[in-house]
């Protein structure tokens, strides 16, 4: 008999394709025929359902058996973008699926096209867990991730007259097919109330009573792993009230009360903080965090428990937890407190099992970004866990303390003030904050930067006391995209044309073997294949500017990309002030020079936090640039500018394999490392970029003539920030803050703080160095033309760029973490 890919991986023998897509649309949405687009995404992705759960089935009845020690990703944040393609190919049933729809008269690419984006993210911190996810299951590790399943996710940006305007992301009304509730896995979590000190059978006994209670909810999201039988889990939780009326109101006639304690519990898990840097100290954040940490901590401890009962001493050698970021860093009260208080172990025992399984990853360089949160806010919602923190920063600053026994007891007392989990908040000498960064060290094994610079920054600087005391603690792991999701799926044509050289499609989980494209870097055949992929994708991106903002763009034109959340660190406004300066060059020049001129057309996307004034002021610094230089018909055919609303995953898949440049510009040394820098380097994508984050990794596996890389270096920043006041601007620079302040782009006074923002002589002062790094960004966007205008040289580049990418693959750094930090094996489930 013959095997189809679904009969190998899941067992259960289907009908035929098309014939299971009108089933589902027949008994579950009581459809007969006639079906839009989106009715044939629902139907497709409710039988594609039916595969991947008998592949989740037969993967955890396999680790089940095997009992493997787990990786359990801890993580707010979980940016998946949709699931229907990447589910059908990596299940290989791409082929079987397309065919079905077009049998029935249908487009797979339209019909994906029809799914929502599971948002469940910020940016890149969320993205890099749904990429690791991917990582995972392809390499057959046994790991879940653990989050919260968001009513609400990362809001949708509309823009009206050209300024940002956020819109609820209502992403679950229609269902959701990729998820399976378990109405069998279920845990209280407690706040609030009191914490008593009680004797039972003699021992002293720790008793929280907690004023409110909710349950947690899982939602199960199985993971296919890409050309392997395992499909792993991300579970979600979802926040309920305790029983669905609170019964006791309700009979008292008291109904609001009980509506209201169902509104407070839904509250937990109903909105994602859009905030991806500096943090809000909501409390309702706290709670989620605390939440979700809670939940995902018990039901691994039961799952523990079935199979080990109570022999908590090798709990080490069955489950790890990754945090990513501060974010679950409450983990290290939560698990001390479940072995303390509920499993009764011993303090020592249970401090030396909980800072075994813990390990931390951080993601940000900017101080004020750190998460601190009141110790009264935490003493308020958290009573236990804030006793707990308190006797671990007693243990661990007399451990210092003794260890730091050479010193002068006025220098010890200086280091041990600097380095205790709880301290004053330097801006208000009242308030006392707890340091989750500080907490998630101690508490944890290993602690990870996610770029070589940044794990240099993280020792020499943010941590480096944590560091002089335990060196190797500290480790870097440089991070990585999956390269199915950001090549291999986004960009067929490219993939086939990879495939059809290097004679072998293994490179989609060895993308190492791309390096074999470097032999056909200069060839002249295989430079115009390699052409005419990028021109279909700028067709693509040109039909999608023409729906947005009913313009036609010049295909010929230089497709130059910045496309990331907005952030003054980033630097989008050193872009606009570079497109202002080409365009007033533009403006001058006779047509003979215009027509050696190189066409651009340059692309920003990206969201502002909705609390993050200066951010959506560039976003309208953008679009009034852009609606200035589009209509100018003097240069319109040269330049434009275009702000791509609502930049999330999707966008993203269908803007990187059109990019020929793409902008990754910040500060030297404030971005930790850049994940959309290894999407676009896989797509042949050439890099103009500071000495920053990943790009420096990049560049030297691409080489670095081959990169545009311009600005100062980190190690000059904090001087030049001294000498900011006495800095002399570029008479270019000067012109353009003239240009911005006299109204050139209108709405004058709405640009006025963006101007005083990078004025040496002003507040801002010009925190980021836009203007020290002013002349030098023209210089290389001058090489940049220079280069594109002899397309043999860019071509070659641009296959370099993908040649050079294998190191930038989640499958790399996914083995580095299961080797360096957890410790887990791979164990495959038979096909
Ligand atoms: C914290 C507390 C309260 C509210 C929100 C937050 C919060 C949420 C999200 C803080 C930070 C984030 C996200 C940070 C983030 O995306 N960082 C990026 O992580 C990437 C993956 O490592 C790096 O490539 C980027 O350089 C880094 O900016």
């Amino acid at each position: 008999a013959e095997k189809t890919a679904a009969t190998t991986r899941g067992g259960a023998a289907s009908v035929p394709a098309p014939v299971d897509i009108a089933n589902k649309l027949r008994y579950l949405f009581g459809r007969n025929g006639d079906y839009t687009n989106a009715d044939a995404y629902h139907g497709t992705a409710w039988s594609v359902r039916e595969k991947l759960i008998d592949s989740f089935n037969k993967t955890h009845e396999h680790w089940r058996k095997e009992d493997p020690k787990f990786i359990y990703y801890l993580s707010a944040e979980f940016l998946m973008g949709r699931s229907l393609t990447n589910t059908v190919y990596n299940l290989g049933l791409q082929g079987e699926y397309a065919d079905a729809l077009n049998q029935m008269g249908y487009e797979m690419e339209k019909v994906a096209d029809a799914e929502r984006d599971a948002a469940l993210g910020n940016g890149g911190l969320g993205r890099l867990a749904a990429c690791f996810l991917d990582s995972m299951a392809t390499l057959d590790l046994p790991g879940w991730g653990y989050g919260i399943r968001y009513k609400y996710g990362m809001f949708k940006q509309a823009l009206k007259n050209g300024y940002q305007i956020e819109q609820p992301d209502i992403w679950l009304t229609s269902g959701n097919p990729w998820e399976v509730r378990r109405d069998d896995v279920k845990f209280e979590v407690g706040f609030g109330g009191r914490v008593e000190r009680r004797k039972v059978n003699g021992k002293e006994v720790t008793v929280w009573t907690p004023s409110e209670k909710v349950i947690a909810q899982a939602y199960d999201n199985p993971i296919p792993g890409f050309d392997t039988p395992t499909t792993s889990n991300l579970r979600l939780w979802d926040a309920m009230p305790l029983t669905e009326f609170d019964l006791g109101a309700f009979n008292a006639g008291d109904y609001d009360r009980a509506m209201l304690d169902r509104e407070r519990a839904e509250a937990i898990s109903a909105v994602l903080y859009p905030n991806d840097s500096t943090p809000e100290g909501k409390e309702l954040r706290l709670k989620q965090q605390y939440f979700f940490v809670c939940a995902s901590l018990q039901d691994v401890l039961s799952r523990f428990k079935a199979v080990h009962g109570t022999a908590f001493e090798s709990l080490p050698d069955k489950a790890c937890f990754q945090l990513n970021d501060t974010h679950p860093t409450i983990a290290v009260a939560e698990l001390m407190r479940l072995l303390v208080d509920v499993e009764g172990l011993d303090w020592d025992q249970a401090w030396t099992i909980t800072t075994k399984c813990l390990n931390y990853t951080n993601h940000t360089v900017m101080p004020e970004a750190l998460e601190k949160w009141p110790v009264k806010v935490m003493a308020k919602m958290l009573p236990r866990h804030m006793e707990i923190i308190e006797v671990i920063n007693e243990g661990w600053t007399r451990w210092l303390a003794g260890h730091l026994g050479d010193l002068k007891s006025e220098e010890r007392a200086k280091r041990i003030a600097a380095m205790s989990i709880i301290h004053e908040n330097p801006w208000n000498k009242e308030e006392m904050l707890v340091n989750m960064a500080y907490l998630a060290v101690v508490g944890s094994s290993a602690v990870n930067g996610v770029a070589a610079i940044h794990s240099n920054i993280v020792k020499d600087e943010i941590l480096n006391d944590f560091y002089q005391i335990f060196p190797s603690k500290f480790q870097n792991k440089t991070n990585g995209v999956t390269p199915r999701r950001w090549l291999a799926w986004c960009n067929p044509e490219l993939a086939a044309l990879i495939t059809d050289t290097l004679g072998t499609s293994e490179w989609i989980n060895d993308t190492e073997k791309l390096a074999g494209l470097r032999a056909y870097a200069s060839d002249k055949s295989f430079q115009a294949k390699w052409s005419a992929v990028k021109k279909a994708k700028k067709a693509k991106l040109a039909a999608l500017i023409k729906k947005i903002h009913g313009d036609d763009v010049n295909q010929e034109a230089l497709f130059d990309i910045q496309i990331k959340r907005i952030h003054e660190y980033k630097r989008q406004y050193l872009n606009v002030l570079s497109i202002i300066w080409r365009y007033k060059q533009l403006k001058k020049m006779s047509p003979e020079e215009r027509r050696k001129a190189v066409p651009r057309v340059c692309v920003i996307g990206g969201k502002a936090a909705s609390a993050y004034d200066m951010a959506k002021r560039i976003i309208r610094l953008v679009t009034a640039v852009g609606d200035v230089i589009n209509r100018d018909p003097d240069t319109k055919d040269l330049l434009r500018l275009y702000f791509l609303p609502d930049y999330n995953v999707s966008l993203a898949e269908t803007i990187i394999p059109a990019a020929e440049l793409s902008q990754h510009i910040s500060t030297a040394g404030t971005e930790a490392s850049g994940t959309s820098n290894m999407k676009f380097q896989m797509n042949g994508c050439l890099i103009i970029g500071t000495w920053d984050g990943a790009n420096i990794e990049i560049a030297e596996e691409t080489g670095v003539d081959n990169v545009f890389v311009f600005g100062v270096r980190a190690e000059e920043i904090n001087q030049l920030r001294k000498e900011r006041k006495n800095f002399k601007t570029d008479p270019r620079w000067d012109e353009l803050m003239r240009d911005i302040e006299g109204g050139m782009f209108g709405d004058k006074d709405y640009f006025k703080p963006l101007v005083d923002s990078v004025n040496n002589m002003k507040v801002g002062n010009d925190w980021f160095l836009l203007a020290n790094d002013f002349a030098a960004y023209l210089e290389a966007q001058e090489e940049v033309d220079a280069c594109y205008k002899d397309q043999a040289e860019w071509l070659r580049r641009s296959i370099m760029y993908t040649a050079g990418s294998g190191k930038f693959s989640s499958d790399r750094t996914i083995r580095e973490y299961a080797e360096d930090i957890w410790h887990v094996k791979p164990s495959r489930p038979s096909a």
